[in-house]
């Protein structure tokens, strides 16, 4: 059996030099075999390797602007070939196709609702169009941010301020710009402000707007508070408000000083409760803080408002400053003089420097209730700055005439009560002065 195996070898090579020529040919392919087993690997690793340094590469890449991403019917670009590069380096001026995996990875961010990129701010290419091949983004409302530098300000009464506001506009970049309606709270009595009611805004995008208050000339003094609204018809988002302070301070004293001043001093006379001292006279003396003292240059006539109550005007060229220290000195035509460091309500002595002050700013009128210590009666005419013996004679000398026969100057000094006689009444009064008062300075 081996044999006839052999004899049909013999049938397929002809001749020796045949078979060793297949020998070379079978040799050869074995050779090839052996080299493709040795390479094959090490060109599937290389492959590999390739690709997973692509993928590395694709992982850590930098971020990528997919906003800046330009479709035009089913071609997308990248403009000036800077391939989403948010820092805008090695661009030329071509539009550069998307590969296809930019292209998926584009679509995908379409998909998510094309999230804001915040390296790659807003361009102002046009949305996208949709197509077959992109799903629309959609649009998500936000709520605007209100900022101001200037949020708290004041000002004189009348005296406009201006209120810098800036409206950033949160919706998604796939919005429709929104028209934002503003409007502001001011008081309603006197005040104004001036501003665009309307403002149209891109998403993603801050608008500047002005807004000018003024209060009216004749505000109280005080901050006020005034709100700023913003809403719109696209979402209720859009409504919010921003607090504005204006507070009201009062102009310098000196700009509305009166140069005139009307003084006023009520007062009482000692023993005296009806008009009857009607048109008789005081003298006022300011003694000021700085030692110095004011006299007025002429007396004041009283005149009788009710209940033996009696005042006095005076008119000053220049007013008092404001804040002026001073105290009063009253003296009647047959009085002691009272010294008074009260506005009002003064019952008793002075206290240890006690005194007015001018308020702020110094009144048109400047009245002085000193009804709280009557006047009393003592030091009569031709007067000496005290109640004494001196004048208790001259009084009881005139008390044998009968009223009818009294000159005004015998009523002058002595009718201490005003009644037109002169008897132990007007007596009574000068011993109460007597015991007790000498004028004051
Ligand atoms: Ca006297
Ligand atoms: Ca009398």
């Amino acid at each position: 059996m081996p044999r006839a195996r052999y004899d049909g070898g013999v049938k397929i090579f002809i001749s020796r030099a045949q078979f060793i020529k297949f020998q070379k040919k079978l040799f050869h392919q074995q050779l090839l075999g052996l080299a493709l087993l040795v390479l094959l690997p090490v060109f599937v690793w290389a492959a590999l390797t390739q690709r997973t340094e692509l993928r590395k590469r694709a992982t850590d890449s930098t971020t990528v602007c997919w906003n800046r991403v330009i479709q035009s019917n089913d071609t997308y670009t990248w403009p000036d070939g800077c391939k989403g590069d948010p820092n805008g380096q090695n661009c030329t001026q071509v539009l550069v196709p998307l590969t296809a995996d930019e292209l998926t990875a584009y679509n995908a961010w379409v998909a998510s609702g094309s999230p804001v990129i915040n390296e790659c701010g807003i361009i102002a290419t046009p949305t996208p169009t949709p197509s077959i091949t992109a799903t629309p983004a959609p649009c998500v409302r936000g709520t605007p941010t209100l900022t101001i530098d200037n949020q708290n300000q004041q000002a004189n009464p009348g005296v406009p301020l201006t209120y810098t506001i800036t409206l950033l506009n949160n919706d998604s970049i796939s919005c429709q710009a929104t028209g934002f309606n503003l409007s502001i709270n001011t008081p309603t009595n006197g005040w104004t402000s001036t501003f665009n009611p309307y403002k149209e805004i891109p998403p993603q995008t801050s608008a500047i707007i002005p807004v000018i208050i003024t209060s009216p000339s004749d505000t109280s003094a005080q901050q006020y508070f005034i709100n700023f609204y913003t809403t719109s018809g696209a979402s209720v988002y859009h409504t919010l408000y921003l607090p504005l302070g204006y507070t009201v301070i009062p102009f310098p004293t000196t700009s509305i000083s009166p140069t005139q001043q009307t003084l006023r001093f009520t007062v009482r006379l000692g023993g005296i409760t009806d008009n009857k001292a009607e048109g008789a006279k005081i003298s006022v003396k300011f003694l000021m803080s700085d030692g110095t003292t004011m006299q007025l240059s002429n007396s004041l006539t009283l005149s009788h408002t009710g209940n033996g109550v009696y005042e006095a005007q005076a008119v000053l060229a220049n007013a008092l400053p404001a804040g002026t220290k001073f105290s009063l000195l009253i003296k009647g035509e047959k009085h002691v003089a009272v010294k008074f460091c009260r506005q009002t309500g003064q019952t008793g002595p002075c206290g240890s420097n006690e005194t007015i002050t001018v308020p702020n700013p110094s009144p048109l009128t400047y009245g002085f209730d000193l009804t709280g210590i009557p006047l009393p009666p003592g030091d009569v005419y031709l007067q000496d700055g005290m109640a004494n013996k001196a004048d208790f004679d001259k009084l009881t000398v005139r008390m044998s005439k009968l009223c009818s026969d009294l000159t005004a100057e015998d009523k002058l000094i002595a009718d201490l009560d005003y009644n037109g006689c002169i008897n132990v009444r007007d007596v009574f009064l000068m011993k109460q002065t007597l015991e007790t008062r000498y004028d004051e300075q």
